[in-house]
């Protein structure tokens, strides 16, 4: 496959942008090679500037969950750019989409717009800190909920492909504030809330982690933070940024019946375009200025052009069976992948909720960050590789989730099994 053009344009890109990337997984640094730039997308397919063409599990990160340029969520953008891009005013569009995000997820009574995943989870923590008068916070290893300073801290993602310690030029006094636990360590999480309580303003938790690879949560530990927080005066806080309309149309707190006072939603709530969101509990809510004291603003927020691709999104995926077409075509793409990892005899354990995946080249169990950490991901790189070059793009980086849109077809994924099974064998 030859990808003279993506090379080329990486090497002039390096001198002008800080890695030849605008977000650091996209660098390729975990797996080795030149990131393939992108000039176009269709449904399931990525298409680069040499025109080869690729099976898209990436998704650009998650939001794509109808494939690329759905022509439905194209034309309703078009529509609304016609009309302008953006005014900073109060639009008829954001009222819609904030009716349906609080309908479709009940415990958000009111939801308050932002630019970015980690804009929501910023601000969310700035309102749980006013809200609880009290300054430490509780994340787990692992998790990632964006590059806010004090949420740097044993962070996944890009930290965590990188295999970068804490980042520098977080103040240690903003990193003090930050405690974390081990995701899934139920005993640990009580005996740190025990001795800690009465400091913690929140506990923030990816409901089911998807920045360590995807690791999904015990049966019990959502519900034992839901009582912990409770009983300690916590507020809990979901960031749902990937999961929230992906594993299902009410999000992981809808599917496992755990109701968080603060909610953060990303990705599939912009359909493609860039948007955030933060909402929950009114009472806690009511405290964002300019109801109430909490400063938070954004020229774009709300912006009619990435809220109309957010609505759109969410009205397609209301349509009855959606949800069970992407939860049968992604078991089938995981029982595929597992059985050929078998089949070669290498160390593969398969997560998946919904239509989020991951595969860690290990026995496992993988439950947590020290555990998804064992993954050879040497073996990762060549996996990825070997697929890339059969035309199927996975995230270049074995701590990343792999997603499925509505358009992928059965047919599609077949054949991603049949490449997995050559590369498996490769492999041995
Ligand atoms: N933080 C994103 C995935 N978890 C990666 C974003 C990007 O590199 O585009």
């Amino acid at each position: 496959m030859k990808t003279t053009q993506s090379s080329q344009l990486f090497k002039k890109s390096q001198r002008l942008v800080p890695g030849g990337v605008n977000s650091p997984v996209r660098a390729f640094r975990s797996v080795g090679g030149t990131p393939i730039a992108m000039k176009k997308g269709k449904g399931s397919y990525l298409f680069d500037l040499d025109g080869n063409r690729y099976l898209d599990y990436v998704l650009s990160w998650g939001p794509m969950i109808l494939g690329h340029t759905h022509p439905k969520v194209l034309q309703a953008i078009i529509n609304t750019a016609k009309n302008g891009t953006s005014f900073g005013t109060p639009t008829l569009q954001e009222f819609e989409l904030a009716e349906l995000v609080t309908t479709l997820m009940p415990a958000v009574e009111n939801v308050r717009l932002v630019n970015s995943g980690t804009e929501a989870t910023m601000s969310a923590i700035r309102l749980a800190r006013a809200f609880t008068k009290r300054d430490s916070i509780i994340k787990f290893e692992g998790c990632y909920h964006g590059h806010a300073d004090h949420l740097l801290v044993k962070a996944g993602s890009g930290v965590a492909t990188l295999g970068m310690p804490d980042s520098p030029g977080v103040p240690k006094a903003f990193a003090r504030h930050t405690l974390t636990a081990r995701y899934n360590d139920i005993s640990g999480i009580e005996r740190l809330v025990k001795k800690r309580g009465k400091d913690i303003a929140c506990i923030i938790v990816e409901p089911i982690a998807g920045n360590m690879g995807v690791v999904p949560p015990h049966p019990e530990f959502l519900s034992t933070l839901r009582v912990l927080t409770k009983s300690h005066g916590i507020l809990l806080i979901f960031d749902e940024v990937m999961t929230g309309f992906r594993v299902g149309s009410g999000g992981a707190q809808e599917l496992y019946k755990v109701k968080p006072d603060l909610t953060c939603l990303g990705k599939v709530i912009g359909g493609g375009l860039p948007i955030g969101a933060y909402g929950g509990r009114r009472d806690i809510m009511q405290m964002i200025a300019p109801a109430g004291p909490v400063y938070q603003a954004g020229t774009l927020s709300g912006n009619p052009v990435a809220v109309t691709a957010g609505i759109e999104t969410l009205k397609l995926l209301a349509v009855p069976g959606v949800y069970d077409g992407l939860e049968k075509k992604s078991k089938k793409l995981a029982e595929g992948l597992a059985e050929a990892a078998r089949e070669a005899k290498i160390p593969f354990y398969q997560t998946r909720v919904g239509s989020m995946l991951g595969g860690f080249f290990t026995k496992g169990p993988v439950t947590d960050y020290p555990s998804a950490k064992k993954s050879d991901t040497k073996r990762y790189a060549k996996f990825f590789h070997g697929m890339l070059s059969r035309g199927v793009y996975f995230a270049p980086s074995q701590f990343e989730a792999a997603f499925l849109s509505t358009t992928h077809s059965s047919a599609q994924i077949h054949k991603t099994v049949e490449a997995a099974r050559e590369v498996f064998r490769m492999l041995r």
